[in-house]
């Protein structure tokens, strides 16, 4: 039997005490996921039901976003838990004042996905709680992803997976049913620097910047453009499953900015999205930025700030900064292509 959660905790912590309650908090969160599957898999009618209310973002809540969020906060209550911000509470919610640590989560990620019966998952960002956040609980929020203690995302799928990392790389831990708890999947996760397919919303196209648009119109030229090889695509709406898919074989996955209102920024949020993927893909040696920025170097403005996202192989991510920089000078296209008209025909 591989080894359990427990043990990789366990050994990961050794005898400091803060790792110790980021352990104790991850093992809190994954008995929440195993009750929120339990309501996934018994298929309750009308958990993709619209709740009635909307979310801080403006999202409208399906009921399972509810569930979901209950699940964790009582998680985060059983936690050395500070502060529990949620994308779907407005504001963070108080809760043991002298604890260490802070969790910023989004309970149920992929909503839109429940009622089709994809793969959906949460995402979570384990904070550290200085002194000088005590009277101040937003600021918790506005910490840098850098200073994470921990981070990862659970896959309600086919299996259920949790993707986590203290900072010690990124680790995967499978549910088993029979042992009853988490047992490692795979350890050390190395994010394979070359990617052959892509991820991103593609019926955005008319709504993106130009740089995109011809990284874009690359990638799908394949072998017959500047990039002289084919690629793949998919797009999953459920970015925990896209991500999951580019830890194991590579690739790239984007949500830049766009055109349509309110999504200047993108549609992802930085503090319990963004951060939390972009610390798991970093330890598994991959790179994630806004286009341009490193992601976990951003200064949030506060808990549901959203960013442009730009994750996956690191090569292919820093290919995309270059289109951005400088998209005139695409110098790695092929002189046969020459310049792309900003005009398209
Ligand atoms: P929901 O949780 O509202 O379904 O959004 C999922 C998500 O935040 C992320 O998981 C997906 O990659 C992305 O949004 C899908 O966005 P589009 O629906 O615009 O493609």
């Amino acid at each position: 039997m591989a080894s359990s959660l427990d043990a990789h905790l366990s050994s990961e912590c050794g005898s400091d005490p803060l790792k110790r309650q980021v352990a104790d908090t991850i093992r809190n969160l994954c008995s929440a996921s195993v009750k929120l599957r339990n309501k996934i898999i018994a298929g309750g009618e009308g958990m993709g039901n619209a709740h009635g209310a909307t979310n801080a973002g403006g999202d409208v809540q399906k009921e399972l976003d509810v569930v979901a969020d209950k699940v964790f906060l009582e998680a985060a209550e059983a936690s050395p838990i500070a502060f529990f911000g949620s994308e779907e509470q407005d504001e963070a919610v108080a809760l043991k004042l002298d604890a260490p640590l802070a969790l910023a989560i989004d309970p149920l990620d992929g909503s839109s996905n429940i009622e089709t019966n994809v793969s959906i998952g949460t995402i979570f960002s384990i904070l550290p709680v200085g002194d000088e956040h005590r009277g101040d609980p937003a600021s918790v929020f506005r910490q840098k992803g850098s200073v994470q203690l921990g981070a990862g995302f659970f896959v309600y799928g086919p299996q259920l997976l949790l993707v986590m990392s203290m900072g010690n790389g990124t680790h995967v831990f499978i549910f088993s049913p029979s042992f009853g708890g988490f047992v490692e999947l795979k350890s050390s996760l190395v994010l394979l620097d070359k990617a052959k397919e892509f991820a991103i919303n593609a019926s955005n196209y008319r709504h993106w910047d130009q740089p995109i648009r011809s990284y874009v119109d690359d990638l799908l030229a394949g072998s017959e453009g500047p990039r002289e090889r084919d690629f793949n695509m998919r797009w999953i709406a459920s970015m925990v499953a896209d991500c999951y898919r580019i830890l194991l074989r590579g690739g790239i996955f984007l949500y830049p900015g766009d055109g349509r209102k309110g999504y200047a920024k993108g549609r992802l949020r930085l503090v319990y999205e963004a951060n939390p993927i972009a610390f798991c893909v970093e330890n598994a040696g991959g790179l994630a930025t806004d286009g341009t920025t490193r992601i976990l170097d951003i200064v949030p403005e506060g808990l549901h700030d959203r960013t442009p996202l730009v994750f996956g192989s690191k090569r292919e991510v820093e290919r995309v900064a270059r289109y951005i920089a400088d998209p005139s000078a695409l110098a790695e296209r092929s002189p046969l292509f020459g310049k792309r008209s900003l005009f398209r025909a």
